[in-house]
């Protein structure tokens, strides 16, 4: 005798929640990283092959991993489904199918780079709710009424109420999870409050004809700021415990708490950051204001060694580690060890206590964040995570630029109807933009003011043509004299290269 099959199912999923609400409420107090669904995920991120991780970034952009996350507990729950199906005929199966879903997640926390035996319990715990879960529930129906004669009725309550203590497991593990989760937030947003020492070279202000009016803004706000790294969860680190050590072939290696980092001398700089996967077009890129110790500073407190020629950096986030040439950040280009941003104390999500910013480079090679250790080094001695996954050891930034207004397939209307958008090119600045309409001759664009060599530069162009549907291109030229090439190139392994392309209809 077994319950009908939609009840099967249900038993299979109550129990699956069950389960990873055990897991997740643990690990939200223990370390949210090591939840059993999001230890699946990050380790399959890493095992992921680079045109896999590629497309992720590319078809899903800053959606990918929730995408991921979700597909992880979809797969889950269907095999929990098919567990709860086959549970009142097969127990055992059903019983080791589901502890085997849990040693999928305590194998994989266990694999994770500077994993702690501490983050596969989370896993561990929600195998053992899961079996308990579906072993009981799957004896609901199935023991005979001592009378002989089985009561459906009676079966069915029973069922209903093992199926009810499960989900209230479920509830109070995602539930509770949740709510540690928002007090860590709440309590890391208080952290923002803290006063910021005032630089001892503050920032140029940005022309006022910097900005276009009706543009993207020149300055990028922190929370419309892109995010690119490989963290499932935001780490968040308690300021108290972390200290920043400068190593390597040094006179004097170093160790300095959060608050030796504030006393050190800061500078203040508008600097526009970029990501190598950032498509032609894409949005991977922003202005903020970033305070922080320069470089040039660290460097001679430590005293570098003559052979060094690589900043390696590793980051609390999963053991990622990141390489830059020691030449970009002792070349007198404004390189630091950044605490705040927009004026505000560096947030979670962009790398507090402490990340690195070397104008010119892309994030992937300069930009580390959840910063804990600066090791001066060779390149014939440290290979960073991503050189590891076949990505550019050396990675400037590209000129690059995108038409903004309009947006693609829209219309523009007028006398004098605007194109506009941005141009780049970190380190060497933006020298001419120029517009090609339906394939026809290159015309220049006006460029807005320039606010500095290490910043974006906005541009805009009268479109005096004909109304219809019609076809815009840009093209940058940098102050070295390079004009951006046709060519359309993929983001592996160095960026992408390619003129900016919009369908447009003058009304
Ligand atoms: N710890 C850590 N730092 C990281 C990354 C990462 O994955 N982990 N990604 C880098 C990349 S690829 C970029 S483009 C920048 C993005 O910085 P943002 O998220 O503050 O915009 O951070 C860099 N720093
Ligand atoms: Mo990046």
């Amino acid at each position: 005798m077994q319950p009908s099959t939609p009840w099967r199912i249900v038993a299979g999923l109550v129990a699956a929640l069950a389960a990873t609400g055990a897991g997740h409420g643990l690990a939200a107090v223990l370390n949210p990283g090591s939840a059993p669904l999001i230890v699946i995920a990050s380790t399959l991120i890493d095992a992921a092959p680079t045109p896999a991780k590629e497309f992720a970034v590319r078809t899903f952009g800053t959606a990918d991993k929730p995408i991921l996350i979700g597909s992880v507990a979809i797969v889950v729950l269907i095999v929990a489904a098919l567990l709860g199906h086959i549970a009142w005929r097969r127990r055992t199966t059903a019983v080791i199918g589901i502890s085997l879903l849990g040693a999928v997640g305590v194998v994989a926390a266990a694999v994770r780079p500077n994993a702690s035996p501490v983050d596969t319990l989370p896993s561990l715990l929600a195998g053992v709710v899961g079996v308990i879960a579906l072993d009981r529930l799957s004896r609901v129906v199935s023991t005979p009424a001592p009378s002989g004669s089985v009561d459906p009725r009676v079966s069915r309550r029973a069922l209903l109420a093992g199926i009810g203590v499960t989900a209230v497991v479920a509830a109070v593990g995602h539930g509770g999870g949740l709510l540690v989760g928002q007090v860590r937030a709440a309590s890391s947003e208080m952290r923002r409050r803290l006063t910021l020492p005032r630089p001892a070279s503050a920032a140029k202000s940005i022309p006022p004809g910097a900005q276009l009016g009706g543009m993207t803004p020149f300055s990028t706000s922190t929370d419309a700021f892109y995010r690119v790294d490989i963290a499932l969860v935001t780490p968040r680190i308690a300021v108290e415990d972390w200290t920043l050590t400068i190593d390597g072939m040094v006179d004097t290696p170093l160790t300095l708490s959060y608050e030796e980092l504030l006393g050190l001398p800061m500078i203040e700089r508008d600097i526009t950051l970029t990501c190598v996967s950032n498509e032609v077009g894409g949005p991977y890129v922003g202005t903020a204001r970033w305070l922080g110790v320069p470089f040039t500073e660290i460097i001679k407190l430590v005293g570098v060694q003559d052979d060094v020629d690589q900043v390696f950096s590793h980051s609390l986030d999963q053991g990622y580690t990141c390489s830059t040439p020691y030449q970009a950040v002792s070349d007198g280009r404004d390189a630091m060890i950044v605490v705040g941003m927009n004026g505000e104390v560096l947030p979670d999500k962009n790398g507090f206590p402490a990340r690195m910013l070397v104008p010119g480079l892309f994030g992937f090679v300069s930009a580390t964040k959840w910063l804990d250790r600066i090791e001066f080094t060779r390149y014939d001695r440290r290979t960073a995570y991503w050189t590891e996954r076949d990505w550019a050891t050396d990675a400037p930034i590209l000129t690059q630029s995108r038409i903004d207004v309009p947006k693609s397939l829209a219309s523009i209307t007028g006398e004098k109807p605007v194109l506009a958008g941005v141009a780049w090119a970190q380190q060497r600045g933006i020298a001419k933009v120029e517009i090609r309409i339906d394939g026809g001759p290159w015309q220049p664009a006006t460029l807005a003011d320039e606010a500095g060599i290490d910043l974006w530069r906005q541009w805009s162009f009268v479109y005096a043509g004909p109304p219809g549907r019609h076809t815009a291109e840009v093209r940058a030229t940098d102050k070295s004299g390079a004009t951006q090439p046709e060519k359309r190139t993929k983001v592996f392994p160095s960026g992408a290269q390619g003129w900016h392309q919009i369908q447009f209809t003058k009304e």
